[in-house]
């Protein structure tokens, strides 16, 4: 089982707590569909994706966004069973979505890159490292239902 020393969960949880779900869920989903195009597969339902300007200002895909950090903010939430948090997103993922798992880290580090702008001051290496685990964890977590 991953363990979390009382820094670690202190790291994650102050940053969470300023993180705005809509804006920065947004912003990491659109900047994964342009800085990755396909990605794009997996939307196609999702209307205009053919620019950064149209991903960007889709308002599917920040809908979209906030759904999945809303979603990640559940393992902020249960950093001691995030494997259990995200079983059934991960049959989800897997049967139903068929959505690569390579994606989970890609948009786990583009999380970081936006964390890291948004909060500069407060993104010191211990709190990067400290992301940085968990955004692997709950990568790891949603493949684990995969077969
Ligand atoms: Mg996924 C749906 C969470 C990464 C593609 N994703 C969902 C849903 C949640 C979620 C909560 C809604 C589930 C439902 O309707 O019951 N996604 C989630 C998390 C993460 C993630 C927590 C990683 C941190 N998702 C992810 C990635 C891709 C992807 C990387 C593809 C590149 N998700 C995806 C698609 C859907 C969901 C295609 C269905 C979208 C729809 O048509 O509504």
């Amino acid at each position: 089982m991953v363990q979390w020393s009382a820094e670690e969960k202190q790291l994650i949880t102050s940053i969470w707590g300023k993180v705005k779900v809509e804006e920065c869920g947004g912003e990491a989903l659109a900047r994964l569909l342009i800085v990755y195009p396909w990605t794009q597969r997996f939307f196609s339902n999702f209307g205009n994706l053919s620019s950064p300007t149209a991903i960007t200002g889709n308002p599917k895909v920040r809908a979209h966004g906030k759904k999945v950090l809303t979603s990640f903010g559940d393992a902020v939430k249960n950093l001691d069973n995030v494997k259990g948090t995200f079983a059934k997103l991960s049959e989800l993922h897997c049967d139903k979505l068929h959505v690569d798992p390579e994606n989970f880290r890609l948009l786990g580090d583009i999380l970081i890159i936006i964390l890291a702008a948004h909060f500069a001051r407060d993104f010191t290496p211990a709190c990067h490292a400290a992301w940085q685990k968990l955004v692997g964890v709950v990568a790891h977590a949603l493949t684990r239902k995969y077969h």
